[in-house]
């Protein structure tokens, strides 16, 4: 049942019998009598969740609704689930928020761009687990980013989630005051993913800190926004500043996603590849191809450790 008090420690070791269920410290919950999950367009009083979705035990969330889905047309091909061609259905086809695919114990959820886009798909996504009474769940972000000092391809596997002043934490104002909460991501689970790579061993692969902003363009120092009011060289010092505190790579979401995995007792992890060196510029500018190339690392980092736990590999 839901209560308010802090979560069970979480389960580790992956050969435990321990059962982890989802901790949601939310005592209102215990008091609906149904809960509509509004931008998933699924609801507790018109789906059976345990049924749809008990048996998940790893999630992977992403940006693009056609990266999710491109993420578990391929699972579902390692898992000998389905035929080839499968055309796997959108759990949320009757809302165009996010999209949700489901391949066995792999669910795959798209979540936007930026911190209240992923907030708000976290709050539904855990209220889902917690419904289905699933037990014993990874969630993976698996995205891209901007690397600092790395060669562009590199993946980078988050340690801790900075803010835009190098601080461990993620501020949230709640009733109008501010809450800071703690962005650690899972340590085990990190070095699981780094084991991971080296046994694939077809791209650099490193775990570093990773900052989180609330901007692609001034929020990460960029020169070509529509508004830059800084020069060059402060640009440059401010990223050699975040290289210096281990900063590794820039994106969008991992703050609130590791202060909420670790508030519901959640293992989490983010994986994201690097588009380019920040250091050398700020467009985007690698062919479609290469791109694509890149956007496939984090996924097959993160099957090779899906197959690896399920005891397939
Ligand atoms: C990475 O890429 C997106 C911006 O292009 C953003 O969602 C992120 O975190
Ligand atoms: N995503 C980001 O947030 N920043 C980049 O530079 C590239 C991808």
């Amino acid at each position: 049942m839901a209560s308010a008090n802090t979560p069970k420690k979480r389960r580790t070791d992956n050969q435990s019998s321990e059962e982890t269920p989802i901790y949601v410290p939310n005592p209102h919950l215990e008091k609906m009598k149904e809960d509509v999950l509004y931008h998933f367009a699924l609801g507790t009083g018109t789906h059976d969740f345990p049924a749809l979705f008990g048996d998940v035990k790893f999630v992977c969330v992403g940006g693009s609704p056609s990266r999710m889905k491109a993420f578990i047309t391929y699972i579902a091909e390692k898992l000998g689930i389905g035929n080839s061609g499968c055309d796997f259905p959108n759990i949320c086809a009757g809302s165009d928020r996010y999209a949700m695919y489901k391949a066995g114990p792999v669910l795959a959820a798209s979540h936007g761009m930026g911190i209240p886009s992923i907030a708000i798909m976290l709050h539904e996504l855990i209220k889902l687990l917690y419904h289905s009474k699933c037990s014993n769940v990874t969630i993976i972000r698996i995205g891209t980013s901007g690397g600092i000092g790395l060669e562009p391809g590199s993946v980078v596997i988050t340690k801790q989630s900075v803010d835009a002043t190098f601080k461990p934490q993620f501020e949230q104002v709640i009733l109008g005051k501010s809450v800071i909460r703690n962005t650690d991501l899972d340590e085990e689970l990190a070095k699981d993913l780094l084991e991971c790579s080296k046994e694939l061993d077809q791209f650099n692969t490193i775990i570093g800190n990773t900052m989180c902003t609330l901007d692609f363009y001034e929020g990460q120092a960029r020169l070509d926004g529509a508004i830059c009011l800084y020069t060059e060289e402060e640009k440059l010092q401010y990223l050699q500043a975040a290289y210096k505190a281990g900063i590794r790579n820039i994106e969008m979401e991992s703050s609130v996603f590791a202060a909420m995995c670790n508030l519901c007792g959640i293992r989490g992890a983010v994986v994201c590849v690097t588009l380019l060196n920040r250091l050398e510029g700020d467009q985007i500018t690698t062919p479609h191809d290469v791109l694509s190339e890149y956007q496939k690392r984090p996924q097959k980092l993160v099957e090779h450790l899906i197959m690896k736990q399920l005891g397939k590999k």
